[in-house]
């Protein structure tokens, strides 16, 4: 699946502080680093810049969701972007991989009510992968990076709503929240 990112329709101004969370997958890690800086630079032309913008290195794609979730329930971030790459091998794996780690991301936007974006690369050969980390198809995490800050900039418009506050009451308790 092909195709460019549509530029991001941010309308809300930068907040007086934002904060925003990247957590990124180590494995594929010199294409990673791609889609972070592709992030990094989407944030600052927003207006997100220095310690507004927290990079989290997890091991693999796998791990991505449970950090996510984890930061998305400190309260702390207006969003979460996640950043990984997925290159197809020998064995099903790859399909594994790929459909937990998407399913994953969207349960910690659903759960915590914190937009959580989908910056992971899921290529059949690394060249697909470069070609989307700052290649030719573009750099999925400066997309990811771009729909954080819109989703987050919208919902903060929206107000908060009463599933993320009970989703924040229970995290302090000790509780994970109910997920549907
Ligand atoms: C094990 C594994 C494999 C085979 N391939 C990838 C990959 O292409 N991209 C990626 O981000 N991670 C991969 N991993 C690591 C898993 O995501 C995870 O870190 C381990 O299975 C440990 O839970």
């Amino acid at each position: 699946m092909a195709g460019r990112a549509p530029k991001a329709r941010v309308r809300a101004k930068a907040g007086a502080s934002e904060r925003y969370a990247v957590v990124v997958a180590r494995f594929n890690e010199a294409i990673s680093k791609k889609l972070l800086d592709g992030a990094l630079g989407s944030l600052a032309v927003h207006g997100v810049g220095g310690e507004e913008a927290e990079v989290h290195w997890v091991p693999g794609s796998f791990e991505l969701p449970q950090a996510a979730l984890a930061l998305a329930r400190t309260g702390r971030y207006l969003a979460i972007i996640c950043l990984g790459v997925v290159i197809k091998g020998q064995t099903p794996h790859f399909e594994y991989l790929s459909s937990a780690v998407a399913q994953g991301i969207t349960r910690a936007a659903l759960a915590s009510g914190v937009p959580v974006s989908f910056g992971v690369v899921t290529a059949l050969t690394e060249e697909q992968a470069w070609e989307r980390a700052g290649g030719a198809v573009g750099n999925r995490g400066e997309d990811a990076a771009a729909a954080a800050v819109e989703m987050a900039r919208w919902m903060r418009e929206l107000g908060r709503p009463k599933a993320a506050r009970r989703a924040g009451r229970s995290s302090r308790s000790g509780r994970p929240p109910r997920v549907t």
